[in-house]
């Protein structure tokens, strides 16, 4: 297996450019962040599975059908009679913004506990979770930190993107929970903001200490339009931003974390997966919805770093 991960996968139902009081009509589809990277390295024709759990509602059937559907392994997924499936709500504000509201608090995926992990990590290549996870509840939390042990002790390589909700916790509880976490990972994507929130201001020179300070072996602070800087040992490595459209700018970190792996997975260098990153996000956040904008191999240009197009 080349990519395992875990998470919460949502029902979203989004009111495009409009309001939800100001219209009937929405659009209903699957989003979470790991279920997206789960989708988007099989699409790229990688084997991935998704452990987590949904409801014994029509919702679960939806996400564990869409995950069947783009070629996840769904074993691991697991239904639950005793609570629903959650459900996340987007739309834009008469400001302009796009607004999320999540329904998940003692959702059936919130559920997710050390019990739904495989006992065994071995011939998993990759463990990928992120930080939205750690704050669904403790037994949540307990799930990701133990996959992350038992991948290091199966020699799978980890990756954590940091994916700070402020809904989900306050600024302490995501910068202490993702410290805690970064110590079990190999590589560590997080965005600048999430980066400046950590290092406790925007500095250049602060969000460099805090990077190196973490003690990852790599440290991704991704900025704009899919432009990234690394922190590997001694060494940086950058890619500049690319230029792109933006039509939804949600999913953009999940699309940086499938074609980073995907780079990886390939044998490609750091440079080789910021590159990929990058061009993955632009792909996504050009298309409306969560995970309908990540490649097939076909959607990549040919030209690229390494051979990794495939
Ligand atoms: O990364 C995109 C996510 O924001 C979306 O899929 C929903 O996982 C999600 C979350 O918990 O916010």
């Amino acid at each position: 297996m080349d990519l395992l991960t875990l998470g919460e996968a949502l029902i979203c139902f989004d009111s495009g450019d409009d309001t939800l009081d100001a219209t009937g009509v929405v659009r209903k589809y699957v989003v979470g962040a790991e279920s997206n990277v789960a989708i988007g390295l099989a699409r790229l024709g990688h084997s991935s599975a998704y452990v987590g759990r949904v409801g014994r509602d029509s919702l679960g059937t939806e996400i564990a059908r869409t995950l069947r559907g783009e070629g996840v392994d769904v074993t691991h997924i697991t239904r639950h009679a005793g609570a629903a499936t959650g459900i996340l709500l987007k739309e834009r504000l008469r400001n302009g913004r796009t607004e999320i509201t999540y329904h998940r608090a003692g959702s059936a995926g919130s559920g997710l506990s050390v019990d739904d992990l495989p006992a065994d990590f071995a011939g998993v290549r990759r463990l990928h979770v992120t930080g939205i996870t750690l704050h669904l509840s403790a037994a949540a939390r307990a799930a990701v930190l133990e996959a992350m042990r038992r991948a290091q002790a199966a020699g799978c390589r980890v990756s954590l993107d940091a994916n700070f909700r402020r809904k989900l916790a306050t600024r302490d509880e995501l910068a202490g929970a993702f410290a805690e976490a970064a110590a079990l990972a190999d590589d560590v994507l997080l965005g600048r903001a999430e980066a400046a929130l950590c290092a406790g201001s925007d500095d250049d020179a602060a969000v460099e200490a805090f990077a190196r300070g973490l003690g990852v072996e790599t440290v991704v602070v991704k900025g704009r339009q899919g432009g990234a800087r690394a922190y590997a040992g001694g060494t940086v490595v950058e890619s500049t931003a690319l230029p792109t459209t933006v039509v939804d700018p949600v999913g953009a970190g999940d699309g940086f974390a499938v074609g980073y792996l995907h780079a990886l997975l390939h044998g490609g260098s750091l440079r080789d997966a910021l590159e990929m990153g990058g061009r993955v996000s632009a792909k996504v956040i050009g298309r409306r919805g969560d995970y309908h904008g990540l490649p097939f191999p076909e959607d990549l240009d040919a030209h690229t770093t390494a051979g990794v197009t495939r």
